[in-house]
């Protein structure tokens, strides 16, 4: 059973604190610090905008709810607001002047669950008799796709309705709102400002001649959140307010300068704390009032606010179902108090320079410059940058930004100890989101831990193991009730609190979906293969690969010679099928997995005879009659479908049962699709085609795709828009950007497979490689100029580059460097220090 972060951390933190001399731990600020200037925030990558948002909206929730709706409430908070996030605690700045709002996120604060009715929960799965199963089965070989669906609706949907209450659905903390007392129509040189190289955001401007500036940033090492108003000329006072659609039960003012807010969610009883403190350096006063609720600071020209928020979640791997409060642990008001407690002791100057000491030991392993020799236009604010992008103005360094950005958003909403990004990372206004915003499992929540492996984020992709450790035990019945099967699965949609069944609705496009669990086990084995850890592969990864390709083994039906997944769908479009080519792409790969994992681990050599004879006799990818990678397994595709989903291309990308170097016959199938499909589509599809692309080596077509996404799919604050915003594009486009420089899928470090031609003279630093080598290549003219390659475990090095191939044997530490002379039709490398 895990621990929840807060107490993981807490040790840590306390355990340091006896480090501290009791001078540096007065909570003062030290010199009297100047006002920081925008220009040094804007430079460098930056989302940044020159006009405030207005200080009117809040409450949105009040407005509608709107989980039924594409359209956010909030536009500002949308497409204006600037996230901070240390992967459990999350902030959205919007920036107003007369009254500051910032969106409070906590990434476990959930409706539903077991705390709803251990029964009616858990009982989320209907039993199917097997002998169903088995007529499903006939029916649709025989070609009777129709009855087959109808029964597959009737007995495969859950009992668990896809809403607030049982499933439940992810939920903001609230608003904090600090009215500033300022005069909006009297403010110049307005700047909000969000630096990703440093993870701090800004928002400066002038008002009746005094300066301001307020800064913000959430620290992972120290569990809070952090916020500095400054004035020069002038003095602040300030009211701070916390509004929110969670039920309150108590508001406590303590030690004189801090508020702790104490409530539940109503319909599970999970409980929640948050506390504020402000401190002032310098002069100034803090008053606290429990009974008004707010907080307030008078005549101070520095202000530090501290923010800690938590809630009793625990990570339980093992739930017992007769427990409504599996999911329960500490206290999250004496966690919150300890955080604020131990925080106050530091400086902001030290809190930030933990802060960034962490960011950057993440951040700054991978480096993309886009033709970096090019001249750059003088820095506009990015709406006004992407406005032009739209319209075609060439902007490398906004795509640059682009990049970075989904690395910063990962940062800061994936840390461990924690549950992983969501369908909106961990940002989120509102009671309810689209989709509950939840764990989206049929592209979306995969799609996010793109970029941990291959952007070089392994620490960011462990709440995602932690994740899918939760569902094996719950998943396994869920894989027995409907399927008969063994080892476990997961549907489409997935929560917090390990639910796996399928959900309580007919459509059976979307909802079934039972490859989504196997899908999920695929990305366990790359953790393996990126980091090589063979004791983490025996003790965690393979348990977890093995009982999925066992669920996957007895999904498959014996049609004649092959084995097919039947029954199965395309998502989320088509027929019941008799083997949907994603479902029966998805098996290929837990097999593979799972067959490699047995291999290396020298284990179960009879589950591998048998996964192996599967795998051998799975039905054939198949190529239909205008040439498309058949998405059923009859010849039915439409040449005008333009759906976003281009799941049965999964051998492509993710997976590596479609080799485009050496099946070129399914590649060119593979193309023929994505042609039909379109260039056009909904943010995280086209994040995807850019990685189909890429893995066709079509750099100039990926280019086009990832032209889109920023045009057509990205707000102006760079969040991917689905619509509504969904922030698995960003991931997906941060991923697909990596590929084009770098490919590692079939064992072998491809360099420079997919360049677009307009990024002749570009390099991209750090990335991380399959066998855990990190990879740095440098392009000139359009062609490799030379590739450093970092080999951290060791072991032997295979390199490509356009048809050129050799390999070397390494040592941890080696570096080796790669040239090639395509006249001579040579690629060297060799190894150096
Ligand atoms: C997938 C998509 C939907 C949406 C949802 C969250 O199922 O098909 O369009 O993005 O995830």
């Amino acid at each position: 059973m895990k621990k929840h972060i807060h107490s993981m951390k807490f040790k840590t933190i306390i355990a340091s604190l006896a480090l501290i001399p009791a001078a540096a731990i007065a909570g003062c600020e030290g010199e009297k610090a100047t006002i920081p200037s925008p220009d040094e925030y804007i430079a460098g990558n930056s989302i940044w905008f020159d006009t405030p948002t207005s200080s009117q909206m809040s409450e949105p929730w009040k407005i509608h709810d709107f989980s039924g709706s594409p359209v956010n409430p909030d536009r500002e908070w949308e497409s204006r607001s600037l996230p901070i996030g240390n992967g459990s605690l999350g902030g959205s700045i919007l920036g107003s002047v007369g009254r500051e709002r910032v969106v409070i996120n906590e990434k476990t604060l959930w409706t539903g669950g077991p705390g709803t009715g251990t029964e009616q929960y858990w009982a989320m799965n209907r039993k199917v008799n097997p002998a169903t199963l088995d007529s499903i089965r006939q029916l649709l070989a025989k070609g009777d796709k129709a009855t087959a669906g109808r029964m597959v609706s009737a007995e495969f949907r859950g009992t668990v309705d896809y809403d607030r209450h049982r499933f439940g659905t992810y939920t903001e903390m609230g608003e904090l709102l600090v009215n500033t007392s300022i005069d909006e129509s009297a403010v110049s040189d307005y700047r909000r400002v969000l630096n990703i190289d440093k993870s701090v955001a800004l928002v400066s401007f002038t008002a009746d001649s005094v300066k301001y500036a307020r800064r913000y940033f959430c620290s992972y090492p120290d569990s809070v959140m952090v916020w500095r108003f400054q004035s020069e000329g002038g003095l602040q006072n300030l009211e701070l307010a916390f509004v929110t659609p969670q039920t309150i039960d108590k508001v406590t003012a303590v030690d004189g300068n801090s508020l702790l807010y104490q409530g539940h969610i109503d319909n599970n009883g999970m409980q929640w704390a948050m506390r504020v403190e402000a401190r002032v350096n310098g002069g100034g006063t803090v008053k606290t009032d429990a009974d008004t609720r707010t907080l307030s600071v008078s005549d101070a020209d520095d202000v530090v606010f501290l923010i800690a928020g938590d809630t009793d979640y625990r990570m339980n791997f093992d739930p017992d179902p007769a427990d409504p409060k599996a999911f329960v642990g500490g206290d999250p008001a004496v966690i919150v108090n300890k955080i604020i407690d131990t925080a106050s002791r530091k400086s902001y100057d030290k809190l930030y320079a933990d802060h960034l000491a962490d960011y950057r030991s993440l951040y700054d392993r991978v480096k993309l410059a886009i033709n970096p020799g090019e001249q750059r236009p003088a820095p506009l604010p990015t709406d006004r940058r992407l406005a032009a992008y739209r319209d075609c103005a060439a902007d490398h360094g906004l795509e640059e930004t682009y990049f970075n950005f989904g690395r910063y958003l990962l940062i800061s909403s994936s840390r461990p100890g924690s549950m992983p990004a969501n369908l909106q990372g961990i940002w989120h206004n509102n009671l309810d989101g689209p989709w509950r915003v939840d764990y989206h499992n049929n592209i979306n929540v995969q799609m996010n831990y793109w970029p941990a492996t291959s952007t070089n984020l392994l620490e960011c992709f462990v709440p995602y193991i932690d994740y899918i450790r939760g569902l094996v035990k719950p998943g396994e019945n869920t894989a027995r009730d409907y399927w008969n099967a063994r080892g476990w699965t997961a549907g489409i949609s997935t929560n917090i609190f390990g639910f796996t069944a399928p959900l309580n609705s007919g459509d059976m496009t979307w909802n079934y979906n039972p490859s989504a669990g196997p899908w999920l086990a695929s990305q366990i084995w790359e953790y393996y293969d990126y980091t090589r850890d063979t004791d983490w592969l025996r003790e965690t990864g393979y348990p977890i690969i093995k009982s999925s390709a066992d669920f996957a083994s007895d999904l498959l039906y014996k049609n004649g010679d092959t084995y097919t997944a039947a029954p199965s769908y395309s998502p989320e479009h088509g027929q019941c099928d008799l083997g949907a080519t994603y479902a029966n792409a998805v098996t290929r790969e837990i097999l593979l997995d799972a067959i490699e994992a047995a291999r290396i681990l020298d284990t179960d050599q009879k589950s591998v005879k048998e996964w192996q004879s599967l795998l051998d006799s799975i039905a054939p990818y198949r190529i239909g009659s205008h040439g498309q990678l058949q998405e059923w397994s009859d010849d039915i595709d439409d040449p005008n479908d333009l759906h976003r989903h281009t799941n049965h291309l999964f051998g492509l990308h993710p997976g590596r049962s479609i080799n485009a170097m050496t099946d070129t016959l399914l590649a060119n199938a593979a193309r023929q699709t994505l042609r039909e499909r379109g260039d056009a589509a909904t943010g995280w599809s086209m994040g995807w085609k850019l990685n189909h692309w890429a893995r066709l080596f079509d750099g100039d077509h990926a280019y086009t795709l990832f032209k889109n996404l920023l045009r057509q799919g990205t707000a102006d604050n760079l969040w991917d828009v689905h619509p509504p915003f969904q922030i698995d594009g960003n991931f997906g486009g941060t991923a697909g950007i990596a590929e084009l420089f770098m490919q590692s899928h079939t064992g072998t470090i491809n360099l420079l497979p997919a360049l677009p031609s307009d990024w002749a003279d570009s390099q991209i630093e750090g990335l991380l490689a399959r066998g855990n080598f990190e990879v740095s290549v440098y392009a000139r003219g359009g062609n490799l100029d030379h590739a450093l390659i970092k080999s951290v475990k060791g072991g032997p090095c295979k390199i490509a580059y356009r048809g050129l191939e050799t390999s070397v044997d390494t040592k941890p530490g080696d570096i080796v460097r790669v040239t090639a002379d395509e006249n001579a039709g040579t690629l060297t490398a060799t190894i150096g220090h």
